[in-house]
């Protein structure tokens, strides 16, 4: 019910207009009715019908109109798309955790191998709101191709003369390396090149004796050289062998005085052209790459040779190593053996290995 209040100079036409709005005024109830002055002091009537809500609504406002159907209406309609919303809501968030437990698991099998998290939020983080990001095996072989995409092989260009130094940390296998590039380059290509072999490494005790060791087998001219100026009489002396394979002191990324030594010689203008090559082995630790690449990259090298690829199943770090500094391989050493455990650097020996190891878990 609702209480409306009827004006009129006597109670009787307050009850006439009553009447007139709502035709039949049986279904109001008096309330109460009083007398009151106005302002000009002419006596006023005043009668409170109880009218029941739904006919006060009708002949107040008209069935459409009705403020409280309105207010209703409204209420629903804010409700319907508040619940819709709220839906749409639930939708995208189920969608987005879908998507981000793809995305966690496939980034976890990559950490779990030995990618850089960097690396992988820059392959990944484009990808969000992709089929590819909802998809485990789709996200998984992407990963493979971005690798595969990033890494490079330095081509070997056997026809072009040229003196090639390897450089590199301790024991990683740079001198049994340059016994295999000496006989592939002497015996095992389209024809013999003439080869010659310098030894800068005056450190290790046997170093000289290694070298001329495989150079004596090979019967392939060797020389060791003791400072830069004697290093550029030599190489200047070897101009008519088609490639000079030079060997360095291995060294230790701290070992700042045979940094600076093995600077004096790239840097002492020879007459030709000289590649530096990176020897890191495929054992590499992570916390070690680092280091390694901080202080070699004071060398400049070209490329990268990785040796030891037989010691390990796993190509993650190594993988990372080259993601992260762009480096191209050239050559990859898969054992001891000397000539045959040497090979061209390529892409595939190295993903193939290492899609295995990612399929294992
Ligand atoms: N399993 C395996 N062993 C290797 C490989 N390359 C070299 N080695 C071994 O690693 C050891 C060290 O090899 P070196 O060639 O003397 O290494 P290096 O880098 O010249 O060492 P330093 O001159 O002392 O710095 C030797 O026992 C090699 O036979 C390889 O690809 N696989
Ligand atoms: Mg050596």
């Amino acid at each position: 019910m609702i209480n409306e209040t009827f004006v009129a100079s006597t109670p009787t036409e307050a009850y006439e207009q009553a009447e007139k709005k709502y035709g039949d005024a049986t279904e109001l109830t008096i309330v109460s009715a009083k007398q009151t002055k106005d302002e000009s002091g002419e006596i006023r009537a005043e009668v409170v019908f109880a009218v029941p809500k739904t006919l006060f609504m009708e002949k107040s406002f008209g069935k459409k109109a009705s403020p409280v159907q309105h207010q209703n209406n409204e209420e629903e309609m804010m409700l319907d798309e508040v619940t819709s919303m709220r839906k749409e809501l639930e939708a995208m968030r189920s969608e987005l955790t879908g998507e981000e437990a793809v995305v966690q698991e496939v980034k976890g099998l990559f950490l779990k191998k030995g990618i850089a998290p960097q690396w992988l939020d820059t392959v990944l983080d484009p990808l969000m709101g992709t089929p590819i990001a909802e998809d485990e095996t789709l996200l998984v072989s992407y990963v493979l191709e971005e690798i595969d995409d990033r890494i490079s092989v330095r081509d070997e260009m056997v026809g072009k003369p040229k003196v090639i130094m390897l450089v590199g940390p301790t024991g990683v296998g740079k001198t049994t390396t340059i016994a295999k590039l000496a006989a592939r380059y002497a015996y095992l290509l389209d024809r013999p090149y003439r080869v010659a072999l310098v030894n800068l490494d005056s450190y290790k005790v046997g170093a000289v004796e290694q070298l001329a060791h495989y150079a004596d087998i090979m019967q392939i001219e060797h020389v060791s050289v003791s400072d830069p100026e004697d290093f550029k009489t030599q190489i200047a002396a070897l101009e008519s062998y088609d490639i000079v394979l030079v060997d360095t002191a291995g060294m230790s990324p701290y070992d700042t005085q045979k940094f600076v030594k093995t600077i004096e010689f790239i840097k002492s203008e020879t007459v030709r052209d000289m590649e530096v090559h990176l020897v890191l082995a495929a054992t590499v630790k992570y916390e070690d790459m680092e280091d390694i690449y901080k202080n070699f990259s004071f060398l400049n090298p070209d490329a990268v040779i990785v040796s030891k690829f037989d010691e390990t199943k796993h190509f993650g770090t190594l993988l990372n190593f080259m993601l992260l500094y762009g480096l191209p391989m050239s050559y990859f050493s898969v054992g001891q053996e000397v000539p045959d455990d040497l090979l061209p650097a390529s892409k595939e020996y190295l993903l193939e290995r290492f899609i295995g190891d990612v399929h294992e878990g």
